[in-house]
């Protein structure tokens, strides 16, 4: 173990390695049964700036990982009466675990052993001992690759938001969430008007403009804790927590209001185009998230039926 004078110098030696600010998720569990170990760890992530759980249950892991949601698990692999490939087997059946990262921690040098605890859901390997500076460096690098992956696959390259996958996923997580809290939320589905035109008029081109425009709109417009991804070509699907019907209707309407004021220029011409969308809120009781969706999808329609422009709720 090392004094604690020498964590801030291995910072400093490691800080050109990483933009810091690009990492932004900086939250890692650790379970292992040697405590004293375990909590080692944990005091020298802390002290590089990472949130850190001490899980100390292996019998709550599931749900502790749930409420702590963290990026990265440090999963010893040896312990008595369980074995981390157990443990990683048992989080690789729950869908919100399924993005985890899992380093197995273990003093287990044979390759052969290692990839085959590996086949039960672990993504790589650190050998014990590891040096603090090492320890550091390869939870930094694991969290700034994961990052960079998970932007490279969930983001849409148009518009930058989440793409289908992702935005249902946000909505499944949010009705998790409601089901133990209670916290009331709204899902919106949206739809822009008479966008065929739009092609047809002014090219393939210029309807990629308006959708990037909508997306922009959204993420400008939107509560930081909102979420809104883009669920088909210029169909946007959106998250709202803690919020009610009635003022996820006025958020959607002062969109509304903006978004027709815009006018896009086309040569010598120009245009202005509009949104419908469908609004529904967890205060209904909905079987599951995709009920939900589908109920913000009729929503819609009514809207659209309604002669557009405008938010149906
Ligand atoms: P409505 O008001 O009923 O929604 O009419 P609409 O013309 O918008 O009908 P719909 O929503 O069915 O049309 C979607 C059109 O969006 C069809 C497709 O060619 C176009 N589209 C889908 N993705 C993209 C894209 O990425 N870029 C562009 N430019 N157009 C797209
Ligand atoms: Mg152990
Ligand atoms: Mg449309
Ligand atoms: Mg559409």
């Amino acid at each position: 173990f090392v004094s604690p004078l020498d964590v801030p110098s291995i910072l400093h030696r490691i800080s050109k390695l990483f933009d810091d600010s690009y990492i932004t998720d900086k939250k890692v569990a650790i379970l292992d049964d040697d405590l004293l170990l375990a909590e080692h760890y944990s005091w020298v992530l802390k002290s590089a700036g990472i949130d850190v759980l001490l899980v100390k249950e292996p019998e709550q892991i599931i749900s502790e990982l749930q409420n702590f949601s963290p990026d990265l698990l440090l999963l010893d692999m040896h312990m008595p009466g369980y074995s981390g490939s157990d443990i990683s087997g048992v989080i690789r059946q729950y869908d919100s675990l399924s993005s985890l990262h899992i380093t197995f921690l273990s003093a287990e040098h044979d390759i052969k052993q290692q990839l085959q605890a590996m086949s039960f859901g672990a993504d790589d390997f650190i050998t014990k001992p590891i040096s603090n500076e090492n320890l550091i460096t390869s939870v930094r690098l694991t969290l700034a690759r994961n990052k960079e992956i998970k932007s490279l696959i969930e983001r849409d390259s148009l518009t930058g938001l989440i793409k289908h996958s992702a935005i249902k996923e946000a909505v499944a997580r949010q009705y998790d969430l409601f089901k133990r809290s209670t916290d009331q939320f709204c899902v919106a589905m949206l739809d822009l008007d008479h966008f065929k035109n739009i092609n047809d008029s002014y090219g393939h081109a210029m309807g990629d403009v308006v959708i990037s425009t909508i997306a922009t709109l959204l993420k400008k417009r939107l509560r930081r804790s909102d979420r809104a991804g883009r669920y088909g070509g210029e169909e946007f699907l959106i998250v709202l927590p803690n919020c009610k019907l009635q003022h996820a209707e006025e958020a959607l309407n002062t969109i509304l209001r903006a978004f027709r004021e815009i006018h896009f220029s086309a040569g010598k011409s120009q245009f202005s185009c509009t949104f419908s969308a469908g609004v529904v809120s967890s205060e209904l009781e909905y079987a599951d998230a995709e009920d939900m969706i589908k109920a913000a999808d009729e929503a819609l329609y009514q809207a659209k039926k309604l002669g557009r422009d405008q938010i149906f709720s």
